[in-house]
């Protein structure tokens, strides 16, 4: 754990956030700012910068299957929706913790700005 990271903080239940889903290596929150009806980001509990920092392919699929998992606890399994992670300035990544966000409920546009 970073002791100054949002998310590490958020991961480790120092920060007051609801967890909507969670399992052993990744917990799962909404997002603050939400771009849509369901946002939800996926964090890993460990501490990890970004995908491009990421090294542990277990780690890395529990992230991803708790991003499924939370589209069928919001209801947007059968509809659709988006996992977006966003990685490094040009990606647009402004919270340094490896994060997917999970969006859905509405018709998403493509391709992204
Ligand atoms: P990104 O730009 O991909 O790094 O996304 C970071 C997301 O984190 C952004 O959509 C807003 C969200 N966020 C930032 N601070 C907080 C917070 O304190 N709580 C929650 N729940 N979300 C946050």
């Amino acid at each position: 754990m970073t002791e100054t990271c949002l998310f590490c903080r958020i991961a480790h239940g120092e920060l007051p956030v609801t967890l909507i889903a969670q399992n052993d290596h990744a917990v799962a929150f909404r997002d603050i700012h939400p771009q849509a009806p369901v946002h939800v980001l996926v964090v890993p509990r460990r501490h990890v910068g970004s995908l491009a920092e990421a090294t542990d392919g277990a780690e890395l699929g529990a992230v991803l299957l708790l991003a499924a998992e939370v589209a069928r606890a919001e209801g947007v399994a059968e509809s659709g929706y988006r996992t977006v992670m966003n990685t490094g300035d040009d990606g647009g990544q402004t919270v340094h913790h490896l994060h997917v966000h999970v969006l859905g409920g509405r018709r998403l546009g493509w391709p992204p700005g």
